[in-house]
């Protein structure tokens, strides 16, 4: 079968997408043809990329070679699309969806069956798996997949090309005549018997992203799927219980290191990274066993690598041994700065002290890192903001390294605090999330929380990074005016000269 898949992304949002890629490798091992059609390079007049906004917001530097390594399209998303199906003529249409770009995978799916009714078309990820009611009530979609993809597309691939029926596919819903086969969701996968993830047929500027002001060409490697903790703000909890449900056990699988040391081998010699990108949501979280097996087979490899992890599992030596085999960079989440608040509210259960001391050790280590933070959370108030704030400013005293990221938390179906947001009120009944990193919130707070979301999120690092003289003209800089736009390029030309650390 000729196989099309539509991966909806956010504007120059790279990175390779594990799971999708997974699917491709074990269609190709099935003997069946993929083609991708990326949405990441087609820009509108609201269109920004996350480099320039990090950039802008004081938290990254510049990346001097964006525009070079990844210039848009300078056709037209619909055309584009019509002409790629005329020419390659897919048996079948696959949309990869996550909750931000459905919006966007609707128009095309809709502009799809305008033009090709006979084509059916599946829809995946983790949006369907979350809103499949809501999903297989769209016109355009015919069926949709229910958690991992791999066996259950597979099947219908088969199926399809030997003209079979394939209205009992675990993993599938599917539509026929005028009713929908809801089948349960397909066990979970063996990782360690999948194929690699196949990145072949995806355009070649998704695999460059940023670093410290470059851009480096990345493969994504996933070591883990799914992730042990409960935050409320992550789909990893309510993935879990999902599997569970249905009967299939823990959505958390850790690969088998020796395989993992094979991928990353094979990964290179297939694309030719420059900098490798460890997918897997909490790396660290592996037995000293793993790790010892990880560090000696990385040894020889000497690329240099990024991860993200959890407070809890960092440690003087395995930090050091990672940054001997070349840990360049890490992202870890404070997300929020009141001890009590981010217990209560986002579930993660450490003190501040903690986090610190933590960060202390990759100031010892000269190892750099991203800290993630959250603004606009359910219960927040301009004065808790003030304690991510005083928490970022204490961090970067004992490590004047450290990025400060904060990101407007959206909550998306599928994570507890959209339920919880939902019970408050405090949404829309069928909210969806299509925001493109808008400074609003999408939350029904007050008109001043509003404003001040909007203002702090743009002098958050001014906050954090200049003393607290500076806070009355920084209170200016929140201002989306005349005044405050003067001020804030003021201020952020200031922090530019003041000498680094
Ligand atoms: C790596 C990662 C990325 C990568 C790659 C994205 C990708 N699509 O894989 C990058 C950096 C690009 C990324 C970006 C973003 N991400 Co992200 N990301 C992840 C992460 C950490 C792992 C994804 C993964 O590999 N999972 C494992 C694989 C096996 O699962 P999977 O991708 O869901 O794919 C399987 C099934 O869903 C299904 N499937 C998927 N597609 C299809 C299609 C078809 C046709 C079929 C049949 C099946 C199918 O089969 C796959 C294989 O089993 C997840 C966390 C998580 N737990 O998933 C967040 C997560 C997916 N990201 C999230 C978000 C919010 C974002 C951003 C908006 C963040 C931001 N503001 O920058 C952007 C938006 C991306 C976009 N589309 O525009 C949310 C999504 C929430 C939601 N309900 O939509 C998640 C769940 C994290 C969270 N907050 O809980 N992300
Ligand atoms: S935010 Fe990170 S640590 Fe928390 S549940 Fe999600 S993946 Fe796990």
């Amino acid at each position: 079968m000729r196989v099309l898949f539509i991966y909806p992304v956010l504007y120059k949002m790279t990175g390779l997408p594990a799971g999708l890629a997974s699917i491709c490798a074990v269609l190709k091992e099935n003997g069946h043809e993929i083609r991708i059609f990326d949405t990441a390079f087609y820009a509108n007049k609201e269109s920004r990329s996350q480099t320039k906004i990090r950039s802008e917001r004081g938290i990254s530097k510049a990346v001097e070679d964006e525009e070079r390594r990844l210039p848009e399209n300078d056709t037209d998303i619909e055309k584009d699309i019509i002409s790629s199906i005329n020419e390659y003529k897919p048996d079948i249409i696959g949309v990869s969806i996550l909750e931000v770009v459905y919006d966007i995978s609707l128009r095309l799916t809709k502009l799809i069956k305008r033009h090709f009714g006979d084509i059916p078309i599946v829809a995946g990820g983790i949006f369907p798996t979350f809103s499949a009611e809501r999903v297989i009530g769209e016109n355009s979609v015919d069926m949709l997949c229910l958690g991992e993809g791999e066996t259950a597309i597979s099947e219908l691939c088969n199926r399809l090309a030997e003209g079979k029926s394939f209205t009992d596919i675990p993993g599938l819903w599917v539509k026929k005549d005028g009713g929908i086969y809801k089948n349960r969701p397909s066990g979970l996968h063996d990782i360690n018997k999948l194929p690699y993830p196949d990145y072949t047929e995806f355009d070649k500027r998704l695999f460059y992203k940023p670093m410290q002001g470059r851009m480096f060409k990345m493969v994504n490697i996933a070591t883990s799927r799914g992730c042990f903790y409960n935050c409320s703000f992550c789909a990893s909890q309510k993935l879990v219980e999902f599997f569970k449900e249905n009967g299939h056990g823990q959505y958390y699988r850790q690969m088998d290191m020796q395989r993992a040391i094979k991928q990353i081998e094979f990964q290179i010699e297939k694309y030719n990274p420059e900098f490798l990108y460890f997918s897997s949501v909490n790396f660290l979280a592996m037995s000293e066993d793993d790790f010892d097996i990880f560090v000696k087979g990385y040894r020889k490899i000497k690329l240099p690598f990024w991860i993200q992890t959890r407070p809890e599992t960092i440690t003087k030596k395995r930090l050091l041994e990672l940054k001997n085999v070349g840990m360049n960079w890490l992202s870890i989440g404070l997300e929020h700065g009141n001890e009590e608040f981010r217990r209560k509210v986002l579930q993660r259960n450490y003190s501040n002290e903690f986090f610190f001391q933590k960060m202390e050790i990759l100031r010892e280590l000269g190892i750099g890192a991203s800290v993630n933070n959250m603004i606009g959370l359910p219960f927040e108030t301009r004065d808790l903001v003030f304690d991510t704030i005083k928490a970022n400013k204490q961090l970067l005293e004992r490590n004047p390294r450290l990025e400060c990221n904060v990101f407007l938390f959206t909550p998306f179906k599928g994570c507890e605090l959209y339920d919880v947001c939902m019970k408050n009120g405090l949404l829309d009944m069928d909210f969806i999330n299509a925001c493109d990193f808008s400074d609003k919130s999408v939350i029904r707070f007050s008109e001043d929380f509003q404003e001040d979301i909007k203002g702090l999120t743009r002098t958050f690092n001014l906050y954090v990074r200049l003393p607290e003289e500076y806070y009355a003209d920084i209170k200016i800089a929140e201002k989306n005016n005349k005044a405050g736009n003067i001020m804030l390029r003021k201020l952020f030309n200031f922090l530019k000269r003041k000498p680094s650390p």
